[in-house]
Order: C-alpha cells, then structure tokens, then sequence
C-alpha cells in the first residue's frame, strides 16, 4: 500500500478522507516530489468509492498545489525545480532537462522603441528600435513564470520569429547572448500576475532581471522573470581555488 486506509469511524466525506490519505503520504514521504500517484481507477477500486470521488480529490489537490497533472503522463507529487543561477540557459532548455515540456501563453509580442529604463538597461541610444515579448510560461501544464522581455532589435528580423523558445529563436538568427548580469529579489505577485499563474494574491515570487550581451559585447536581452516562489530553488556553485 502507498497510501494509507480509511478509517471505519470517520464521518467526513470520502473525498476530504482520500485528500487526507494522500497528504499524508507526501508528508510522511511515502510518495515524494516527481512520483507518479497511482490512476484514478486504481484507486477507486483499491478505496472502494467512485471515480467520480477519487477525481474530486485528486482535483482540490491539484488546485492546493500538492499535485500536478502532465498531460497524458498522469498526476505527480508537485516537486521543485532546481535552477542553477549561474548557467546561461534558456527556460525551454531548463524544463527538458527535467524532462518536462516547456510551453508558453503570449500576453503580448510587439516591435517598439527603447524606453527610457530599457535604455539605461541595456546601454541602447535613445529611440532605437527593440522587440518586446511578455509571456506565461508553462512547465507541461503547470503555470511557473511570467517573464517580460526586450531585445535589441538588431538581434531578430521580427517577432513572428520567437514561436516557442526565445533564446531558439536568438541563436538560429546567430545572437544567442553569451554573458549576463543577473539580479534576484522576492516579491509577492500582485493580483494581475497571481491571477496569470494561478496563485492567491500575495502569493511568493522571485524575480530575476536578466541581461544578456552577444559575443562581441553589444546588450541583446533585458528579461524580467517572475518565478513561482514555491516552485523554485535557485542553487549556484562557489568555489575559492
Ligand atoms: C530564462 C531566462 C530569460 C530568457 C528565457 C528564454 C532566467 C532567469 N531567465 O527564463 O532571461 O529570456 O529563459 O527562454 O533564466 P526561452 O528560450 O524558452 O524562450
């Protein structure tokens, strides 16, 4: 048995006993972050309740967080990422080493021409031209980051360019960036954005300010990514040889 029994005396809906059953399973680590929790089927006979009962749980979990559903590979124990602050990759990149698939919602996706703070940001001249790309960025179907970027506009012919990966789209055109500053800061997401990722309002965020230069030293990239705070772990190594 994974996951624990019903109790013959407990008078509280199924449903609400089979959420508890299944806490406490990951809380006593019977079932860890990345496990697979048996399919609802399984589960409906081995607990003798309905399919219906077994989904209604599994979904308030799914909604607390505890569990995540990957389409077409089953419902998981909810796990952090571990992000290396120090390495140069793109969050496609980040998610299919973790096996997982990167997927993305345009919020927007415009030329325009650098704004003061981008200006200042990236060291452009006044009016020259960039693209800018806000987006929701999914981890299979799990929301984990909203991130706003601009980019020099010298970097790609157009917009239409970035379909799914950014720094994809950067290094076909032959400027995927190669160094960068990075800055991290907690925030707590404001309404706006915890409803885009589908957390309560105050909810924990990183923010991390990227930028990001080409080979011979011109700025390419100013991104703002807002990370789910529950979701991540950033770890770097340090060394002193
Ligand atoms: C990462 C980068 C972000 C970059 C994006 C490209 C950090 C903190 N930020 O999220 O600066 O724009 O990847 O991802 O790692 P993409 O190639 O999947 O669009």
């Amino acid at each position: 048995d994974q996951v624990g029994r019903f109790r013959e005396d407990n008078p509280s809906p199924l449903y609400l006993q089979l959420q508890q059953l299944i806490r406490d399973a990951i809380s006593s680590e019977v079932l860890t972050p990345g496990n697979a929790i048996p399919p609802e089927r399984d589960l409906a006979v081995e607990y003798e309740v309905a399919r219906i009962t077994v989904r209604k749980a599994i979904v308030g979990l799914v909604e607390e967080g505890l569990l995540t559903r990957r389409r077409g590979a089953g419902t998981f124990v909810t796990g952090r990422v571990e992000k290396s602050f120090s390495k140069l990759s793109s969050f496609t990149e980040d998610m299919a080493a973790r096996g997982r698939k990167a997927s993305s919602s345009w919020i927007s996706r415009a030329p325009g021409q650098v704004n003061p703070e981008e200006a200042m940001m990236l060291g452009l001249s006044p009016g020259a031209p960039v693209l800018r790309f806000a987006r929701i960025r999914f981890a299979d179907d799990e929301a984990m980051a909203l991130e706003f970027s601009t980019i020099a506009g010298y970097c790609l012919s157009s917009v239409d360019m970035v379909q799914d990966s950014l720094y994809g789209a950067l290094e076909k055109a032959g400027n995927r960036p190669v160094r960068a500053l990075q800055r991290l800061r907690a925030v707590p997401f404001g309404s706006e954005h915890a409803k885009m990722l589908g957390v309560d309002p105050g909810h924990p965020g990183l923010l991390i300010e990227r930028r990001a230069f080409l080979r011979d030293g011109r700025p390419a990239e100013v991104t703002r990514s807002y990370y789910r705070g529950d979701a991540y772990d950033f770890v770097a190594e340090l060394s002193d040889i």
